[in-house]
């Protein structure tokens, strides 16, 4: 059986004036597991949240039935310094009736220097 594996490449970006641009690149092998996928396809999409910024959920287009998305769509936020701001980020199925989340993993943006860019691959 093929191993499965999927993750997703994302940018971050850390610019000076608390700018933050986040940018979702792409996702491969999306999956629902086994029994998931027979019953439906994924129609991935990457939701962004950041829960100490004033309007702090930002969310990618959806594509119907792939699983090697790619989305390049790029968000900014302008974060309060004086908080702690962590970026969660989500794979989301969507769905006709209610969306299914398929992985989560969080990135702390003080990790990043003012000005420092970074780019790197998650797996959930
Ligand atoms: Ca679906």
């Amino acid at each position: 059986m093929a191993s499965i594996d999927p993750y997703q490449y994302i940018i971050v970006e850390h610019q000076y004036s608390h700018r933050f641009t986040v940018t979702v690149i792409k996702a491969t092998n999306v999956t629902k597991g086994t029994f998931g996928d027979m019953l439906d396809t994924p129609d991935p999409y990457v939701e962004l949240f950041i829960s100490s910024v004033p309007d702090g959920r930002k969310r990618t287009k959806h594509f119907n039935n792939d699983i090697n998305p790619v989305w390049n769509e790029s968000f900014e936020f302008v974060l309060d310094p004086n908080q702690d701001n962590i970026l969660e980020i989500t794979l989301m199925d969507a769905n006709y009736v209610m969306d299914e989340t398929l992985g989560t993993t969080t990135f702390q943006i003080s990790s990043l220097l003012p000005g420092e860019k970074k780019r790197g691959s998650i797996y959930i």
